[in-house]
């Protein structure tokens, strides 16, 4: 699928202000992909695609964890978790994109998981550095980005784990296995 033909799609789905996100998030996350030798092509669609479902009702994307058998943890999480394996989900049944790899992008985007692939990575890292991102500690991220992709990944893991804990909200087991296996992988 062209570009194009990809953001037109996703801007029906979109606020203009989550519209701009999502091209912020695909021009970093080719960026990305050039820099560590990702599909540049995957790279962009996984992130036109990524913020597909975020404006869904939260009763449809209830109904969807539960019929198509996702992890039923999500729902005793945040709502903020659900619009990923969500959003993967409609882009399959959709939009008609097959690709596992760009699904699987999508569906962690928001969580992270033990052993991310590099497309997750970019995605995930791409999602929090774009440059609209003004948020405490994005240049550090930004800058760890240009060395080294898990070290840019740790560190906004790590910033969004504090986020959370300020917040006295929990934090879904699949971002605590990210920040673990990023760590032990390090030392
Ligand atoms: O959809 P975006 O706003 O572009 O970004 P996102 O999909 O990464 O959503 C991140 C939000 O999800 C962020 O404000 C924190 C919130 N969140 C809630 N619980 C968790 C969580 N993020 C992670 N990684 N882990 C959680 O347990
Ligand atoms: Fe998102
Ligand atoms: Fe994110
Ligand atoms: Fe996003």
């Amino acid at each position: 699928m062209e570009r194009h033909e990809a953001l037109e799609i996703v801007k029906k789905q979109l606020t203009e202000h989550r519209y701009q996100h999502t091209i912020g998030v695909m021009e970093t996350a080719v960026e990305l992909a050039k820099r560590y030798g990702a599909d540049e092509k995957k790279a962009e669609l996984a992130a036109i695609f990524h913020d597909y479902a975020k404006f869904r009702p939260k009763e449809e994307m209830k109904q969807i964890i539960l019929e198509q058998n996702m992890p039923n943890d999500l729902l005793s999480y945040n709502t903020e978790l659900w619009h990923a394996p969500v959003g993967a989900y409609l882009v399959q049944t959709e939009v008609g994109i097959q690709d596992e790899d760009i699904l699987k992008a999508i569906r962690y985007h928001t969580s992270g998981r033990a052993d991310m692939t590099l497309l997750e990575k970019i995605v995930y890292v791409a999602d929090y550095i774009e440059p609209g991102r003004i948020f405490q500690g994005v240049e550090e991220v930004r800058a760890l980005a240009q060395q080294d992709l898990d070290q840019a990944l740790l560190q906004a893991l790590k910033n969004t784990v504090q986020f959370l804990l300020k917040k006295n909200q929990p934090i879904y087991p699949d971002t605590i296995h990210t920040y673990n296996a990023l760590i032990m992988k390090k030392k």
